[in-house]
């Protein structure tokens, strides 16, 4: 009995301690902070500052101070010194920049901290984070950016230099962008580092970094851009600052439980269960691990103040998984990455390519790899051909003929080509068929300039940056009706009209009897190509899709109403103002700028209620 008592107790003061004494050892600087800065700037010549164990406070005091927040960067080692034009401190005016403030200051600067340790990497995740950087840094002078990076072999200016080489994110205000280096857990972030249970060595391993970057520098605004949910849980516990997620995929999804024995906690699952089998004791407990690491991410998803979803399926699964999030009013939203669709359609609205001065072509730009399903697009062209066009050796202008634009990057996809090539002949569909392999980018424009038709036949493509090149250029899409594509990229403006559901205002839609989720119990017309469907947005309502071969027939046959060159005209036009409204740098600059000024409302709301007397201040 006793001893439950003193466990409770020291739990009690280890929270106490967690979330009152450390708050203040990374947030407000020792009691004669002035006077210690000010003996460096009086010193004659320049000297270290020193600060103990204090190194983020009294760092945070310099920089919100600075002419210059980058000087405080620690590339180079962990110590403090100051920026030659700071130690001028013409009229005090740099130490009285560092007083206190009120937390309704207009002038009061605030670090917004991203937390992205790969931030020299080229990929998608750091476009998102260098183009929320240079939107941030744009919405007021006010704002710092601090990025916390492992990658400490490149200078700050490099990694700059990177991204205006990478990204074309040019004219960064490269002052205000102050590199922290995260050097001492750095690799245990790192899959490889954990050879088991590498989930939870992340977590922990980017709690640890986390932390490390706290000990270096508290920004007052948290900013997760990579997907490292571990960091939220010290954030929140001691910084008590807003946080912001930019999450491009669930790091766990309920659909890693079909791979075990036992998927579920639920008494019925544990009918086979058997006592004398030690392989199902391992069986349990993989169950009982993933089912806390997966009540773990719903927990440390509630830390988050607004969550940003990188598209629809992100959306939804993340919206399943982070419970807690709505009970606590939590934000949760789509914001889809910067695209910059703006360069592809100014250039072909000016160079003005309208549909009847197009081919009549089916344009496939894809990797040849297996789950891109090009044999079903040839599977599919050649029942369209067979059944409309009986014979037929040539093509003419009434039947359209396809392009596969893709490159080859690995000896599988060379392998999946061939493959290709060699079906093709057996369909006897040489004529109507055509590779454009490992092509330039100029080439991919000149052909989405010359073609009418785009094509995407992959199953839940959980995005398609192709489809929407095609939108953005001018290409009709004929595209399978799933994930990215179907929720997020061809939609319409008007989705009332549930039994036309398969044209849209922007594109075409198809199934297919070969994708994986298809059911033939809830296919109600029998001897049609039509399938049914359930609905992207009521399961309950059915919804009949073409195959591919009848979307072709339809259009191309039965229907060509539907393909005049009026009604490709309002499509083409539709197509190209629906991506400039939904994938642009610009929109992604605008709507991050308004999820800035939400954040900066809770920063302050939070100082004010979450913090002491001095913490609020500081
Ligand atoms: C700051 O401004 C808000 C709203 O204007 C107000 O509710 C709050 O009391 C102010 N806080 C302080 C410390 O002045
Ligand atoms: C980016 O930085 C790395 C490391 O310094 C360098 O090797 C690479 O060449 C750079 N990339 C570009 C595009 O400049
Ligand atoms: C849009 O932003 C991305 C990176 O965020 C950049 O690579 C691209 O060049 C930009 N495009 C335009 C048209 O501004
Ligand atoms: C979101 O991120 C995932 C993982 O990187 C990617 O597969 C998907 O295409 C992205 N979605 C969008 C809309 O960019
Ligand atoms: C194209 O060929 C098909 C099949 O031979 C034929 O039915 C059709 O009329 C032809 N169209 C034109 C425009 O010649
Ligand atoms: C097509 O070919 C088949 C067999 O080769 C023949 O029986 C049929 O009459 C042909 N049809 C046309 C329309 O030429
Ligand atoms: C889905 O349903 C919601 C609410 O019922 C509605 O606001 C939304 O427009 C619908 N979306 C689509 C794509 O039908
Ligand atoms: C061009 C076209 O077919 N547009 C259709 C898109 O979908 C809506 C509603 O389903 C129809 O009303 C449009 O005619």
């Amino acid at each position: 009995m006793y001893l439950i008592l003193v466990v409770l107790v020291l739990v009690y003061l280890v929270y106490l301690v967690i979330t009152t004494a450390l708050p203040h050892h990374f947030l407000i600087p020792s009691q004669h902070w002035k006077d210690k800065i000010l003996k460096v700037l009086n010193h004659p010549t320049p000297i270290y500052l020193k600060v103990g164990s204090k190194r983020s406070s009294f760092r945070r005091r310099l920089v919100l101070a600075s002419v210059q927040p980058s000087f405080y960067t620690n590339f180079i080692n962990n110590k403090l010194k100051i920026q030659p034009e700071d130690s001028k401190n013409e009229n005090n005016q740099f130490i009285n920049q560092m007083s206190k403030r009120d937390i309704n200051d207009t002038n009061r600067k605030l670090l917004y901290g991203f937390f992205h340790p790969y931030a020299n990497n080229g990929g998608g995740g750091e476009r998102v984070l260098w183009e929320s950087v240079k939107a941030t840094l744009l919405a007021d002078d006010r704002n710092i950016a601090i990025i916390y990076t492992t990658n400490t072999d490149v200078e700050p200016l490099n990694i700059l230099e990177n991204v205006s080489k990478k990204f074309q994110i040019n004219n960064l205000d490269s002052k205000r962008i102050l590199f922290i280096y995260l050097r001492r857990f750095n690799n245990l972030i790192d899959g490889a580092y954990w050879k088991h249970f590498s989930l939870i060595g992340q977590l922990i391993g980017s709690i640890l970094l986390a932390l490390e970057a706290m000990q270096e520098l508290s920004p007052d605004v948290w900013i997760d851009t990579m997907g490292l949910p571990g960091s939220y849980l010290p954030v929140s516990l001691i910084l008590k600052i807003p946080i912001l997620a930019y999450v491009h995929y669930p790091i766990i999804q309920p659909e890693m439980f079909n791979k075990l024995k036992f998927k579920s906690l639920k008494l019925s699952e544990f009918t086979q269960f058997s006592w004398l089998n030690p392989r199902d004791y391992i069986a349990l407990g993989k169950l009982i691990y993933w089912s806390l690491l997966y009540w773990f991410y719903a927990f440390l998803g509630s830390r988050v103040d607004i969550t940003l979803a990188n598209g629809t399926w992100t959306h939804n699964h993340l919206e399943s998984i982070w419970v807690f999030n709505r009970a606590f009013g939590n934000q949760l939203e789509i914001l889809y990455p910067p695209c910059g669709t703006e360069s592809l359609s100014s250039e072909s609205e000016s160079e003005s390519n309208p549909p009847q001065s197009r081919l009549n072509k089916l344009l496939y730009v894809a990797q040849f790899r297996p789950e891109k399903r090009h044999s079903l697009i040839l599977k599919e062209y050649s029942q369209f051909l067979k059944k409309n066009f009986p014979n037929v050796s040539q093509p003419n202008s009434s039947i359209p003929t396809i392009v596969f634009l893709g490159s080859c990057r690995t000896p599988d996809d060379t392998s999946t080509l061939t493959l290709l090539k060699s079906e093709v002949e057996q369909l006897q569909l040489s004529n109507f068929v055509e590779f454009v392999v490992d092509q330039p980018y100029s080439e991919v424009i000149h052909w989405l300039s010359i073609s009418k038709f785009g094509l995407n036949a992959m199953w839940n493509e959980h995005f398609g940056i192709g489809v929407v090149e095609y939108l953005a250029r001018g290409v009709i899409p004929l595209v399978h009706a799933s994930a990215g594509p179907y929720l997020d990229i061809v939609t319409g403006w008007n989705d009332e009209n549930k039994e036309e559901a398969w044209r849209n205002n922007t594109g075409f839609f198809f199934k297919s009897y070969d994708d994986p989720d298809f059911e033939p119990s809830i296919q109600s017309k029998e001897d049609t190509e039509y399938l049914t469907f359930q609905d992207r947005n009521d399961s309950s309502i059915l919804i009949s899709y073409p195959s591919l071969s009848q979307l072709f027939s339809e259009l191309f046959v039965n229907q060509p109403q539907l393909i005049s060159d009026t009604n490709l005209e309002i499509l083409r036009s539709n197509g190209i103002e629906l991506v400039k409204n939904k994938f642009s740098n610009h929109t992604f600059d605008t709507q991050w700028i308004q999820y800035l000024n939400n954040l900066e409302g809770l920063e302050k709301s939070y100082r004010e209620h979450r913090r002491d007397k001095v913490g609020m201040v500081f």
